[in-house]
C-alpha cells in the first residue's frame, strides 16, 4: 500500500510519490509528472473556486495594459493558505524535494480560452536551479516547456489531482505556458508552490 498523508476530510497525498515520471530536458533541467497524487481533488477545487478573492490582474504589453486571461489568489505565508489541506500538500513536497514552500499562488483558467504565455518563474525563482510544484485541480489542459531561445516544445497533460513539477534550470533555461485551446474545457485551476528561499539570490 502506498503510504498516504490524508486530512480529516479525505484528501490525501500519495507521499511516496509512487506514479512520478521524470522526463529530463537536458543535462541540468527535468519536469516531472506525478498522476493522481492528490486524492479528492474535486472537493478541494470546489472549495478553491468558491473562493471570494479571485483577482484580475493587468500587465503592460505592448499594446498597452491588457488584462491577464486567467484570474490569480497569491498567499504570500501558508499559514494564509484557503484550504487546510494546502499546508498538508505543501509539507509532503518540502519533505519529498527538500525545499522549504513557504507561499503559494493560484490561477484560475474560466475557460479553454483562458491562458499564460511563455515564461519562466523570474520572481519566485532568482536562484539557478530550483524546484517549482504545480498542482493542477478542474480542468484538463496542456502544459507545455520550451527552451528559453525556442524551439520544440514538451507537452504534459496534467489532470486533477496530478502534480508537474519544474526543477534544475528548468525557470532559467525553459519558459512554460498553458495556450488556449480549441476544445472547450471546464475550469482548471493551477496552485503553484512557492519557497521564499528560492526567490533569494544565492
Ligand atoms: O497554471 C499552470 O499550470 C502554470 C502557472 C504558471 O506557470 C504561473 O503562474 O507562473
Amino acid at each position: 500500500m502506498q503510504p498516504s498523508i490524508f486530512d480529516d476530510e479525505g484528501l490525501a497525498v500519495d507521499a511516496s510519490f509512487a506514479t512520478a515520471q521524470r522526463t529530463p530536458l537536458d543535462r541540468h533541467s527535468w519536469v516531472e509528472h506525478v498522476p493522481g497524487w492528490l486524492t479528492g481533488s474535486a472537493e478541494l477545487f470546489d472549495h478553491l473556486l468558491a473562493l471570494p478573492g479571485w483577482e484580475q490582474r493587468e500587465r503592460w504589453m505592448p499594446q498597452g495594459k491588457v488584462a491577464e486571461p486567467r484570474l490569480t489568489i497569491d498567499v504570500a505565508d501558508l499559514d494564509a493558505a484557503p484550504h487546510p489541506v494546502l499546508r498538508t500538500v505543501a509539507d509532503a513536497l518540502t519533505t519529498h524535494y527538500g525545499v522549504t514552500y513557504d507561499g503559494l499562488w493560484m490561477n484560475l483558467y474560466r475557460d479553454h480560452r483562458d491562458s499564460t504565455g511563455w515564461h519562466g518563474d523570474a520572481a519566485s525563482c532568482r536562484r539557478p536551479e530550483c524546484t517549482v510544484p504545480v498542482l493542477s485541480l478542474g480542468g484538463a489542459r496542456r502544459f507545455l516547456v520550451r527552451p528559453v531561445d525556442g524551439g520544440a516544445s514538451t507537452t504534459f497533460s496534467p489532470v486533477s489531482g496530478d502534480l508537474v513539477v519544474m526543477g534544475g534550470r528548468c525557470q532559467s533555461d525553459w519558459r512554460h505556458a498553458v495556450p488556449k485551446q480549441a476544445q472547450p474545457s471546464g475550469p482548471r485551476i493551477s496552485v503553484n508552490f512557492r519557497a521564499s528561499s528560492q526567490a533569494r539570490p544565492d
